[in-house]
């Protein structure tokens, strides 16, 4: 194989306790079943898969005020940042494959505990940016923005399991695209720290290239940091991605979807990547199930150099006569 400098860590991360439904710990499984370690390697990458974390089970994990699960989720996503700062030390760009998106607290802490400050492109049908204070549900898989960025810390409580975690993402370092269903609190929220958000409304007014040319253009004005794309699979159409456990209707192409991780590839700067929220026991059919998984390992291909117009190796030779 001809790896042209790509090397993939793969972190699977089996967890659920960020939101109620099961069948989302069965993610890693599935997007690794259907191929995506020899698919990244077809196209050049060298790839070390990881494994999945094995995450304690933490018992007497009672609400703390509304917010569910906050042991265990706390203790879990903990592991998970050493995991990805093990992967980050090792030289790979870090793919983490949930398991709900609870576990970006822990990937993108992990991720900038190694590499120091990112940008973020959260790409999402929800921004998940309430804070356990706000949360209308308790699911921390719709509050894990709130614990990482820098603005929101005085409005966080602290919480059993959650000491560890060191506020690392600054607003103007964060970019939404695909957002369809936000809380007023969330909504107050992203405009008072003046988040970029390419929402689906921007999406249709600008289309998917410009909407990928202002992310660019925003998030490198200054300095090139890294990149940690946190891609909910929920940001696609439940049409295409219908195993999921929050669908929305309205949702991104599947075109659109694999545009955004093509673009984010031709940038050089993409360090880290969370792929989260596909579960296999939310679609109705085998069909649903593997459109949904097929699309998660497509848009993991785009992310590593894999183009539609097709590739060849960089030292590819017609055969002679
Ligand atoms: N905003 C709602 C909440 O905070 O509970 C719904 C969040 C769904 C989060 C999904 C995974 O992106
Ligand atoms: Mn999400
Ligand atoms: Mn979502
Ligand atoms: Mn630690």
């Amino acid at each position: 194989h001809h790896h042209q400098g790509r090397s993939v860590g793969i972190i699977g991360a089996p967890f659920c306790k960020g939101q109620p439904r099961g069948g989302v710990e069965r993610g890693p499984d599935v997007i690794r079943a259907a191929g995506l370690l020899h698919k990244l390697q077809e196209q050049g990458c060298a790839v070390k898969d990881y494994g999945n974390l094995a995450f304690e089970e933490v018992v007497d994990d009672e609400p703390v005020g509304r917010v569910k699960h906050v042991r265990a989720v706390g203790s879990a996503n903990h592991r998970l940042s050493e995991a990805v700062q093990a992967v980050k030390r090792d030289g790979h760009t870090s793919v983490m494959l949930g398991g709900d998106h609870s576990l970006a607290i822990g990937s993108i802490h992990g991720h900038s505990a190694a590499v120091g400050e990112l940008s973020i492109i959260w790409v999402d049908a929800h921004a998940d940016i309430n804070t356990p204070l706000t949360s209308p549900t308790g699911n921390i898989h719709g509050q894990s923005m709130s614990y990482v960025l820098r603005e929101l810390q005085s409005k966080i409580p602290a919480l059993p399991n959650f000491s560890w975690i060191r506020p690392c993402v600054s607003a103007k370092d964060l970019v939404y695209i695909g957002l369809r269903d936000v809380d007023p609190e969330e909504h107050y929220i992203l405009k008072l720290l003046g988040v970029k958000v390419f929402s689906m409304s921007e999406v249709d007014q600008l289309g998917v290239a410009r909407v990928m040319e202002e992310t660019c253009d925003y998030l490198f004005s200054k300095v090139k940091k890294p990149i940690h794309l946190s891609y909910d699979i929920d940001a696609i159409d439940p049409s295409v991605t219908p195993a999921t456990g929050t669908p929305v209707v309205g949702g991104l192409t599947y075109r659109e979807g694999v545009y955004i991780t093509e673009q984010v590839c031709q940038t050089g700067l993409l360090s880290a990547v969370d792929m989260v929220e596909v579960n296999p026991l939310r679609g109705q059919t085998e069909e649903e199930v593997q459109s949904t998984v097929s699309t998660a390992v497509d848009l993991l291909r785009g992310c590593f150099g894999r183009l539609r117009e097709g590739n060849h190796p960089s030292d590819y030779r017609l055969p002679e006569p």
